[in-house]
């Protein structure tokens, strides 16, 4: 297997820009601890004058290592991968694998061929495709010749896409040379526990070494081989970022601990993600009972973390054949007899052009958000208020309240407007009518929120809307959604003041548990 990964030339730079860089992740570890505003330039979050321009370079246009890229940027999938080298709990083999993926079945998988004759149909119809990820079904490097082959023919056909990968870290410490080797600069490991007590309740066995292991030992493993594996992995300068499932009860307190042992070792982001369980997905912990958690115990959990290190709370929990924004899935107009019928253009200077157009329409919305907060300075209040936003890309309040599928969700203070996460919902309008069982899924999913952004909405829902506290606002339809998030709340802190409403605490809200179907 190793030598037909020979032909690939190794482009991880001289010695000394190496080094360079990973003194600059190095340095970026330290952000966060020291508090101040040191806190904002590092993360998700971050933009082009917050990060090291080797760092930016990598992440600008990577829509989950940079929450401000995924309003612009897409990635997609190819199920290579079918094989696991070990059992979660939260996972069943007929479905996706859970940590990267929503509980719904991949459609097909794809050969290496198949798979890199995707890549470039996708590349041609959607040029805001940069990054190509495999995270599954199973594990990538449980099947490490089919997805280092699929790599390999990908980096020679589409040379501008980036190339990602996730994995259970289980084989990691064998395969970082290639990994390496690949320029694959993006490695996600998913670690839930360090500590085998608990990751006997979550690992009912891993394979390892041509034997079945269970229990504390099979725990003890995987984690010296997750922790090795990111270690490895950040010496040679590759981004790594984290996945953490949060499962009540198991390990949500142990998380904290897992972040300060993954910061340390150099990781670059934290995605705490929700356990997603219910019975119909056929799962141990589906079947047991065991809960996830709701939206503000994830946000408290992601919150208490990030005195340590940003965290990403963008993530969607994609499916293995994902394709589009992160917010869209795209993967039925890509099926491999679609595919086979489509003329292929790909064609690099028309990419760089949309891309640069999309940098353009970027750069607008950071200087309108910079402008808008500068009417907020000198304004105090402890006040913070969440709103919900029903958009479809680009960073505008751009969606129908009656069609979205999510909404994104907003932290508003006088710091000005922070993502802090997105709530799944099923569609209010169905075929032209409105559907009052999801309208009520739909409040108790963004019940925490103080308002919601539309570009547009219909009597009957804004009248329930408001009824629930939560207020309807179709006033920015269109404009970008942190500009008018601002504009927003310093209107409510005027109202405020003047008495002419009272700010009121919001309760929790729902996390979509049920199997995704889509649409
Ligand atoms: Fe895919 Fe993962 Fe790469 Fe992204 S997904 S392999 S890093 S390109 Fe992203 Fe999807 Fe969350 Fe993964 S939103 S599940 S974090
Ligand atoms: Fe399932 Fe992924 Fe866990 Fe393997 S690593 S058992 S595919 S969730």
């Amino acid at each position: 297997m190793e030598e037909a990964y020979q032909n690939i030339e190794h482009d991880a730079g001289d010695p000394e820009a190496l080094d360079d860089l990973m003194q600059k992740i190095a340095d970026h570890k330290g952000c966060g601890t020291s508090g101040g505003s040191g806190k904002s330039s590092c993360g998700t979050g971050a933009g082009a004058n917050d990060l090291a321009p080797e760092i930016w370079e990598k992440v600008k246009n990577h829509p989950c290592y940079s929450e401000e890229a995924h309003h612009h940027y897409a990635r997609m999938h190819v199920a290579v991968a079918p094989a696991c080298n070990i059992q979660c709990n939260y996972c069943n083999r007929k479905y996706d694998c859970a940590n990267e993926s929503r509980p719904g079945v991949v459609s097909e998988k794809l050969t290496p061929e198949q798979a890199a004759k995707k890549v470039l149909a996708v590349a041609s119809t959607i040029p805001q495709m940069t990054v190509l990820g495999i995270a599954g079904p199973g594990d990538p490097l449980a099947n490490p010749e089919k997805t280092f082959k699929t790599f390999e023919l990908i980096s020679r056909t589409a040379p501008d896409i980036k190339l990602c990968l996730s994995t259970n870290g289980l084989a990691l410490p064998d395969h970082v040379d290639t990994i390496a080797k690949f320029n694959v600069d993006h490695v996600t490991i998913t670690i839930n526990m360090t500590d085998p007590e608990i990751g006997a309740k979550i690992y009912p066995w891993i394979f390892w070494k041509h034997k079945r292991i269970t229990g504390y030992e099979a725990a003890k493993i995987l984690t010296d081989r997750q922790l090795q594996g990111l270690e490895m992995l950040t010496e040679r300068g590759i981004l790594c970022k984290i996945n953490s499932v949060m499962i009540p009860g198991v390990n949500d307190k142990h998380l904290v601990e897992v972040n300060r042992a993954v910061k340390s070792r150099g990781a670059f982001l934290h995605n705490i993600m929700p356990l997603i369980s219910a019975p119909e997905h056929g799962t141990v912990f589906g079947l047991t009972g065991q809960r996830g958690p709701s939206a503000q115990e994830l946000k408290a959990l992601q919150d208490s973390c990030e005195g340590e290190m940003n965290m990403m709370r963008h993530c969607r929990q994609c499916r293995a054949d994902a394709v589009g924004l992160l917010g869209e899935d795209r993967s039925a107009e890509f099926t491999t007899d679609k595919i086979m019928e489509m003329e292929v253009n790909y064609d690099l200077e028309s990419r760089k052009a949309y891309q640069s157009k999309v940098e353009e329409e970027r750069i607008a919305k950071v200087e309108a958000k910079n402008a808008e907060l500068e009417t907020l300075a000198g304004a105090s209040s402890d006040i913070q208020i969440l709103i919900a936003v029903a958009t479809k890309g680009s960073g505008r309040v751009n969606e129908h309240f009656g069609h979205a599928k999510e909404f994104q969700v907003y932290e508003l203070s006088t710091k000005g407007a922070k993502f802090v996460g997105h709530r799944r919902v099923d569609l209010y309008c169905q075929g032209g009518y409105g559907e009052e069982d999801a309208l009520e899924t739909v409040i108790r999913a963004i019940n925490d929120c103080a308002a919601v952004f539309v570009a547009k909405i219909g009597g009957c829902p804004k009248d329930s809307l408001r009824a629930a506290g939560i207020d309807p606002v179709d006033q920015y339809a269109f404009e970008f959604i942190e500009q008018s998030a601002i504009a927003y709340f310093k209107d409510y802190l005027a109202k405020v003041n003047s008495g002419e409403i009272a700010h009121v605490i919001r309760g929790d809200a729902d996390i979509r548990q049920g199997a995704y179907v889509p649409v």
